[in-house]
């Protein structure tokens, strides 16, 4: 990677180029809808994927060296974070997301830990003064280090507890220096592989408080951005208590914190929950929640989270679709929580995979607008509801009817036609408009 002062900006050719290292759909600066592409879109590079990660699997170690040739920690550090925000101007991001271990050596001791982050956070901070680049959001990376076993806010020692709180306040304290707007609890290790040793009420309970210290902490320190629970099923433990985006809600309606907390939609995570990306995304909208995503791919063939490149333009097409129904990101964004292949271990390979994910997003900005103005699959939906809008059914929604009087209502209804749902045409008006002209 020492080569990454090299790399040419990659600059926006449109869809007849055939240079690999030009954007053919995502043109930073075209407004669209009132908005810049790179407004809409608001990208983010993952710090612990493409700055640290080196290509080990469970069989096989390095395959990519992300060392930049230095021994000495904190240097090696600096120029990671050289590299990242290198990477970030060639590829017009404006934003950028970490992990507190990401940036900084974890050293020998807690102290030693504090220091070098907060010299790491000030070194970021230099550097985004000099770029106008931001943080989109930052989290505790509370669940690589072996005390964190059993699990961090849910461990089972009140210690570990206690530590995962300084690393979270920690983080939060970075986050406002740095000017992020959001603050991520993915679960880690929050979670049981078994019941036969796990206390799942008090783990819960535990986990309810620990966030809500996080947030009273935050905001009396003046922090404005959102909290933000990342769900996922399953790995590391076998059930991860953010399950899904519905499971995230719920737990924030018990433990009052819908509001400040929102969701951070992953699509690998939703595809492991047995949903698809865009249900996730509709679920967080519909509860209020909807707060930021972590762009990627899973593989359906394969039951685990593989962090890909997205390149799947109909997911893409529809998860914008919520986004632009949503009235767009607000304090979050688009991180690119993925990682090149093992094999595609060459600094080309970073660029070449972040060109495929945000040409994808592009499209799929441009094709969910199209799908909007087109306004057939809409148009059928409401159409679908249209017994609501008047009669009992306005009663039903209105919240102005009864058991009672449903029932007398539905005493004199004969030969009811439920009208067909017509999914295999509405799937060829999607494709359609994402392939006419
Ligand atoms: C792991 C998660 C993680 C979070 C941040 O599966 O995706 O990377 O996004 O801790
Ligand atoms: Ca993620
Ligand atoms: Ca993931």
């Amino acid at each position: 990677m020492e080569k990454y002062s090299e790399i040419k900006k990659v600059n926006y050719e449109g869809p007849k180029s055939k240079n690999p290292f030009a954007f053919k759909f995502y043109n930073p600066d075209e407004v669209i809808e009132g908005k810049t592409m790179r407004e809409h879109l608001k990208f983010a590079l993952s710090y612990w994927h493409t700055i640290n990660y080196s290509g080990t699997d469970m069989f096989g170690g390095d395959t990519e060296d992300k060392t930049f040739g230095e021994k000495d920690p904190l240097t090696m550090y600096k120029k990671k974070a050289d590299f990242a925000f290198e990477l970030m101007e060639k590829l017009s991001i404006d934003y950028y997301c970490f992990h507190d271990v990401d940036i900084c050596p974890v050293g020998n001791s807690v102290e030693e830990y504090l220091h070098n982050f907060e010299v790491m956070v000030d070194y970021l901070k230099e550097k985004q003064e000099k770029t106008g680049k931001k943080l989109l959001w930052d989290t505790a990376n509370n669940f690589g280090d072996k005390v964190f076993m059993a699990g961090a806010a849910t461990s089972p020692n009140a210690d570990v507890y206690a530590l995962s709180a300084l690393k979270v306040k920690a983080c939060i304290d970075a986050d406002i220096k740095l000017g992020g707007t959001g603050y991520v609890f993915w679960g880690g290790r929050e979670g049981y592989d078994t019941l036969v040793n796990t206390d799942m009420a008090l783990e819960l309970d535990n986990l309810g408080k620990f966030m809500k210290m996080a947030r009273d902490y935050a905001r009396s320190k003046g922090y404005k951005g959102d909290f933000l629970i990342e769900p996922k099923p399953k790995e590391p433990t076998k059930h991860q208590y953010d399950f899904d985006a519905a499971t995230a809600v719920n737990f924030l309606r018990t433990n009052d914190l819908l509001g400040d907390f929102k969701l951070n939609i992953e699509a690998n995570h939703a595809t492991l929950a047995g949903h698809t990306f865009q249900h996730e995304l509709r679920v967080a909208r519909i509860n209020g929640a909807f707060g930021s995503i972590d762009a990627n791919q899973g593989d359906p063939m394969l039951g685990w989270d593989t962090d890909q490149f997205p390149t799947n333009v109909y997911d893409t097409t529809m998860a914008m679709y919520e986004v632009i129904k949503e009235g767009g990101f607000k304090n979050g964004g688009l991180n690119f929580d993925a990682k090149t292949r093992r094999q595609s271990n060459t600094l080309e390979d970073i660029l070449l995979a972040y060109i495929a994910g945000m040409d994808a997003f592009a499209l799929g900005l441009r094709l969910a607008y199209k799908l909007i103005k087109d306004g057939r699959i809409d148009e059928f939906v409401k159409n679908r509801y249209s017994s609501y809008t008047s009669g009992i059914g306005k009663k039903i929604v209105d919240g102005e009817t009864n058991f009672e009087e449903l029932a007398a209502y539905a005493r004199g209804l004969k030969d009811i036609k439920v009208e067909s749902g017509r999914q295999e045409y509405l799937e060829s008006v999607l494709n359609e408009v994402m392939f006419g002209e």
